[in-house]
């Protein structure tokens, strides 16, 4: 009922009404000075104000947060022009080497604009997952044309993910046309990546199976394309091997939603082989999605997805912090722990204290 509710609100006619548009207009505009001089450098693509923005969505003290959520209001026109691309695999797949490799291939070939955004939720210990092997990136950190930005320090996966969505779409608008996004490839966060880019390419080894590599089915399933990494030198065999395999095992999943058949190459970052192969499947995959309208739709259907993924990452926030939940949470815990109480009434008083914490006793 609730996201039926949200459904409507965020349909024509319902937001077409005075009093709504009031509502959205006073969310939206307070004409922050500092805002404004932000999103000017960044449309003219300065890279400074870029990073600066974007440690401003990273930002969790209030003032920040206004001035970045200004200052994508006013990018957003200006965002959605871009190859979005996801890349996951496992540790040690080759993921980095890749980005490079590719990386550098299409500002030197493609002159192409890329910026590489990560999602790590891990990346709180080690500060980062880019910046930490950066060495790895040395030709594209140097690269006037690539921007790299490590993956932001959060608490939550939830967290991490929306603050990724909205440094891809302040590169967007600073004019970089190709979007790669690496994950660790081991869980959720190939789920959140996958929510919002175009293309998911997922990098596998030569020579074993994706039960061995850890790779679960499910992400597999998303992959629109599967490159076998690494294939040179004496694994160049054996990657053709796993080519036809899993090219076979392909064949057996159903067709993807926007009638995208997945395909499987192999490549090497090292010696360069296969890239250009890579650029223009993802190409063609691009003009295909853009013809057929899948595209937008894809689009759409993801940020509606994003409205409800942050609705209820605040939501939960806003419960956990609030002040009768707190003090009761633990007491109504052990409650249930103990079988004094359902779980289904512990909620039910959790919720009504979050409704009205006046109006029940401690
Ligand atoms: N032979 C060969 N080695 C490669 C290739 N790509 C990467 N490597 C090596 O594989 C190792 C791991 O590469 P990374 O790029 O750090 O892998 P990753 O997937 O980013 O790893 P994490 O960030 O730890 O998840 C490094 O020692 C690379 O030199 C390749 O195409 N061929
Ligand atoms: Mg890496």
């Amino acid at each position: 009922m609730f996201q039926g509710l949200l459904e409507r609100i965020l349909t024509t006619d319902f937001v077409s009404t005075d009093g709504q548009k009031k509502t959205t207009e006073r969310l939206r505009r307070r004409d922050l000075p500092e805002a404004k001089a932000h999103a000017e450098g960044i449309l003219q693509g300065d890279r400074i104000l870029l990073s600066r923005a974007i440690t401003l969505i990273e930002s969790t003290r209030p003032e920040h947060q206004a001035i970045a959520q200004e200052v994508l209001e006013i990018c957003l026109p200006h965002a959605g022009r871009s190859t979005r691309i996801g890349i996951t695999g496992t540790p040690g797949v080759g993921k980095s080497t890749f980005i490079e490799a590719f990386g550098s291939w299409l500002t030197a070939r493609q002159e192409h604009k890329v910026a590489v955004l990560a999602i790590d939720p891990t990346s709180r210990l080690s500060k980062g997952s880019i910046l930490g092997d950066k060495t790895r990136m040395e030709r594209l950190a140097a690269d006037p044309r690539a921007f790299i930005r490590p993956s932001p320090a959060g608490e939550s996966l939830g967290g991490v993910a929306a603050r990724t969505r909205e440094a891809m779409l302040l590169c967007e608008a600073a004019g970089y046309e190709v979007i790669l996004i690496e994950t660790v490839g081991v869980g959720q966060s190939e789920v959140a990546v996958h929510g919002m880019v175009d293309f998911f390419l997922l990098l596998l080894l030569p020579g074993a199976g994706d039960e061995l590599q850890g790779i679960k089915r499910g992400i597999v399933e998303m992959a629109d394309l599967i490159a076998i990494n690494k294939a040179d030198g004496e694994r160049r065999e054996l990657a053709r091997y796993a080519r036809r395999e899993y090219n076979r095992a392909l064949q057996l999943l159903p067709p993807k939603l926007g009638g995208w058949k997945p395909k499987v190459l192999t490549c090497s970052s090292l010696t360069g082989d296969g890239i250009p192969e890579i650029w223009q499947l993802i190409s063609d995959y691009m003009s295909q999605a853009q013809q057929t309208g899948w595209l937008e739709l894809h689009r759409r259907q993801q940020a509606k997805n994003w409205l409800f993924d942050l609705v209820k990452e605040r939501l939960e926030l806003r419960f956990m912090s609030h002040p009768a939940v707190q003090s009761n949470l633990q007491q109504i815990e052990s409650e249930v722990l103990e079988g004094r109480i359902s779980a289904s009434h512990g909620a039910e008083v959790l919720l009504r204290l979050f409704d009205t914490p006046e109006a029940l006793p401690r």
